[in-house]
């Protein structure tokens, strides 16, 4: 029996604009909306960006604590946000949302170990920025999701882990199919699979067209999947999905399919071993 599946919504993201979609949650409120209806359709964890009122990416401190506020009023889904903002911001402002304690903490937070391409862009992760953000993570007591864009990035949390940055087993999200970094390939997320330690857990997060036949590879395989706007906008071919919602109710569709049950987000925090 393998263990209930982990879908993650990423719900918003930086690069996604309205114009690509009109269901792209922005405000604090429809983006609690979606997350409640994304709970429902079998996501236990949302992966959190935040735009300004016009749509722009921001890692605004109180931009966050409106999201997480109105998210949790609502729903008892698990909150990862996002230290990896949009490419070309500071580590201080990529780190808003770890400034944010008591009621506001989020449960989770990104650490991606590597500098990739990133379309025509570069998400600029050297060394030192990556222990600086693993510090900060760790001193606010939350979990990181290792970010991997490709199997250096693996390597790299081992290495966090000698330095005592980061604690192993961790939890992994493969990134696979940005546009001039690893791409969606099934044997891509075989060799991640096999290069990881021992006890570790993983969620994949494919680009685009690859991210719903993705849930099914991560099924198959006693993982666990990540849709969402943020990744993709389409729920079939040239169908937009009408909110992250469904795309969540596609993944679990799918899963479910595979046999897979679904975590709930006190199922998820077991398994993710959140504290
Ligand atoms: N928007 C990308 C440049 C993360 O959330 O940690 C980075 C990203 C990763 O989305
Ligand atoms: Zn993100």
């Amino acid at each position: 029996m393998s263990m209930p599946m982990v879908i993650t919504a990423a719900m918003v993201g930086a690069e996604t604009t309205r114009e690509q979609t009109p269901h792209l949650p922005i405000t604090a409120e429809e983006i609690a909306e979606d997350a409640v209806k994304c709970r429902e359709a079998g996501a236990a964890m949302v992966h959190l960006h935040v735009r300004t009122a016009d749509g722009k990416p921001s890692q605004d401190a109180g931009l966050f604590r409106a999201a997480i506020r109105a998210i949790r009023k609502r729903t008892d889904i698990i909150i990862q946000t996002s230290t990896g903002g949009a490419v070309g911001m500071s580590v201080d402002e990529r780190c808003g949302p770890l400034t944010l304690t008591g009621a506001d903490r989020p449960d989770m937070a990104t650490l991606t170990t590597g500098t990739v391409n990133f379309g025509q862009d570069v998400f600029w992760n050297p060394r030192p920025l990556v222990r600086d953000i693993a510090r900060r993570i760790r001193a606010l007591g939350i979990k990181p999701e290792i970010e991997c864009f490709d199997v250096g990035m693996i390597d790299e949390a081992n290495a966090l882990a000698k330095e005592g940055l980061v604690d192993l087993p961790a939890h992994y999200d493969f990134v696979l199919g940005v546009p001039g970094a690893l791409s969606a390939r099934e044997d891509a997320l075989e060799f991640m699979i096999k290069s990881l330690p021992q006890g570790s857990t993983w969620t994949v997060a494919a680009m685009g067209r690859h991210q719903l036949p993705f849930v099914e590879l991560a099924a198959e395989r006693g993982g666990n999947a990540r849709v969402g706007l943020e990744d993709n906008i389409y729920v079939s071919k040239g169908v937009l999905a009408k909110g992250n919602w469904e795309l969540v109710a596609e993944a679990a569709k799918r899963a479910k399919a595979k046999g897979r049950t679904l975590a709930t987000p006190e199922e998820a925090r077991k398994i993710l071993r959140l504290t």
